[in-house]
C-alpha cells in the first residue's frame, strides 16, 4: 500500500502558526499502555492498592505485549477521521515503553521491543502526526519522594525512606528521558505532560523544575505543541471528561487553543471488567460539540495486557470512522459557526462558506434556521449530495445519517447532521 500523503493538511494558506495543524486535525487518539494493563483494574492500581514498587515490578516482567501492534493501531486511528495520536510513553507506575538509556524498567528490558519507536513510525507511514504524553510522577523511581499520591503514603517508615529520596536526582531523570524521547525519534509533534498537584503534600511546578524542563523542550523541537500540565500556561487547554460549556477563554477573554481528553468507557488504562462503553452517536456529539467551540477531542483507548484492542473499541472506532467518511468535511478544518444560534437539539459547525448544523435529535419534521450570515440559497444531503427542496428536513432514507445541507453562503452548505442510528 503506497504511504498516504500526510493527513494533516496544511495550515491555511499563509498561516505561520506552526500549531494550526492541530486547529485542522480537530480529532485524535489517545492510547494509555503500560503494565497496568496486565492488573487490568485501573492505570492508577499501584497507588489505589498501594503496591510497593518492588511488589509491582512482578507485571513489568510478565510484560509482554505479543499483539501489540502499532500499524494496526495508527490506521484504525485514521479510518477513524483522527489526524494524530498520543501514546503513553511512561505512565505515574514508572514504567518506560522506549528504550531509555537512562533506566532499565522498559519495554527493551522485559520484551526487547521499544514501543514508542514503533508507534512513532506506524504513525509516520499513516500520515498521522505524533504526540507524547509523559508523567511527571514516577511511583517506582527510588528518588521520587513519596506523598499523597505515593503507593508508599501509608509505609510506618514512610520519613525515613524520604530521607534518602533525592527530587534534585529525579528531576536530572525525568529531563533527560524527555531529552531522550525529544532526540530520539525525530519531529515530535505534541508533548503532554501529565500532571502538577501542588499542595502541602503534593508537588508542584518547582518539583519538576517546570521553567527549565519547558525551555528545554522548546529548544529541542522549537515548534512542538505542549500541553498546560506542568503547573506552567501551555500552548492549549486540556479539559478531561467534561466538554467545556463554550469556547475556552484566558483572563482577557480571548479565545485559546484547547483539547478535551476523553475515554471510550471511564477508564483511561484497560479495565478488563469496565463494559460501560460509550456510543458512537455520543462520542460523535462530543467531536462535533468541540469543534463547534473550537476545540478538539483526544479520545482514549486503552490496549490489554498483551497489547490487544478491545473488540468494542475497534467497533466504536469503525462506526466513527464510517460517520467521519462522509462527514469529515464538517470536522476537519472546521470551527464554530459565529454569530448563529444552533436551533435546539442541534450543534453547529463551520468551514469557509460552508455552516454545518448538525442533528442530535431525530426526526424533526422541519428546521428553521434563523441569523445565517447571508440568505440561504441551496439545501442538500452532504452524504449524497442530494437536494433538499423547500429547505426542509425531511425524512431522510441515510441508514447511517444523512446531512441535509442548505446553501447558507454563496456558494456554501449548511449540513443537518442526523444521529447515528
Ligand atoms: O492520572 C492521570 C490519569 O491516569 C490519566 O492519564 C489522565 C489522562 O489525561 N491524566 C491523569 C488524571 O488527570
Amino acid at each position: 500500500m503506497s504511504t498516504p500523503d500526510p493527513l494533516t493538511d496544511p495550515a491555511p494558506a499563509g498561516s505561520t502558526d506552526p500549531h494550526a495543524w492541530f486547529d485542522h486535525a480537530r480529532f485524535g487518539l489517545f492510547v494509555h499502555f503500560g503494565a497496568y494493563a496486565i492488573p487490568a483494574r485501573h492505570e492508577w492500581v499501584m497507588s489505589r492498592e498501594k503496591i510497593a514498587p518492588e511488589e509491582y515490578e512482578k507485571y513489568v516482567e510478565l510484560f509482554d505485549p505479543d499483539r501489540f501492534d502499532a500499524r494496526l493501531i495508527a490506521r484504525t486511528a485514521r479510518e477513524a477521521g483522527m489526524r494524530y495520536a498520543v501514546l503513553t510513553t511512561k505512565h505515574h507506575e514508572g514504567f518506560c515503553l522506549w528504550d531509555s538509556a537512562l533506566t532499565d524498567y522498559s519495554a527493551a528490558t522485559s520484551c526487547g521491543r521499544d514501543l514508542v519507536a514503533e508507534f512513532v513510525d506506524a504513525l509516520r507511514e499513516e500520515g498521522l502526526r505524533v504526540g507524547f504524553y509523559h508523567s511527571l510522577i514516577d511511583w517506582h523511581h527510588p528518588d521520587f519522594t513519596i506523598d499523597s499520591l505515593h503507593p508508599l503514603r501509608d509505609a510506618p517508615d514512610r520519613e525515613e525512606r524520604n530521607a534518602g529520596r533525592d527530587m534534585a536526582r529525579y528531576r536530572t531523570y525525568l529531563h533527560g528521558q524527555v531529552r531522550e524521547l525529544l532526540t530520539g525519534y525525530g519531529t515530535i509533534d505534541y508533548l503532554f505532560f501529565d500532571f502538577t498537584y501542588p499542595g502541602e503534600d503534593g508537588k508542584g511546578p518547582e518539583d519538576w523544575d517546570s521553567e527549565g524542563l519547558l525551555a528545554m523542550v522548546r529548544e529541542l523541537q522549537p515548534g512542538i505543541l505542549v500541553n498546560d500540565r506542568l503547573g506552567l500556561p501551555g500552548d492549549l487547554r486540556t479539559p478531561e471528561q467534561h466538554q467545556p460549556v463554550a469556547p475556552m477563554v484566558d483572563e482577557d477573554g480571548n479565545e485559546v487553543r484547547w483539547e478535551s481528553c476523553q475515554t471510550t468507557n471511564g477508564s483511561w488504562g484497560y479495565h478488563r471488567d469496565n463494559h460501560d462503553t460509550k456510543s458512537a452517536d455520543l462520542l460523535l456529539r462530543m467531536v462535533v460539540d468541540s469543534v463547534g467551540k473550537n476545540g478538539n477531542l483526544l479520545l482514549n483507548i486503552g490496549p490489554d495486557g498483551r497489547g490487544g484492542l478491545r473488540r468494542t473499541d475497534t467497533a466504536l472506532l469503525a462506526e466513527i470512522g464510517e460517520w467521519m467518511d462522509l462527514h469529515g468535511d464538517s470536522v476537519h478544518g472546521a470551527g464554530p459557526a459565529r454569530g448563529m444560534t444552533a436551533p435546539q437539539g442541534t450543534i453547529l459547525t463551520r468551514r469557509g462558506d460552508r455552516v454545518y448544523v448538525h442533528l442530535t435529535a431525530w426526526p424533526m419534521q422541519s428546521l428553521h434556521l434563523t441569523d445565517l450570515p447571508r440568505p440561504v440559497r441551496f439545501a442538500r444531503l452532504l452524504h449524497d449530495g442530494s437536494e433538499i427542496r423547500h429547505h426542509r428536513v425531511e425524512r431522510a432514507e441515510a441508514d447511517l445519517h444523512a446531512h441535509m445541507s442548505v446553501n447558507g453562503l454563496a456558494p456554501g452548505t449548511v449540513t443537518f447532521t442526523l444521529p447515528i442510528r
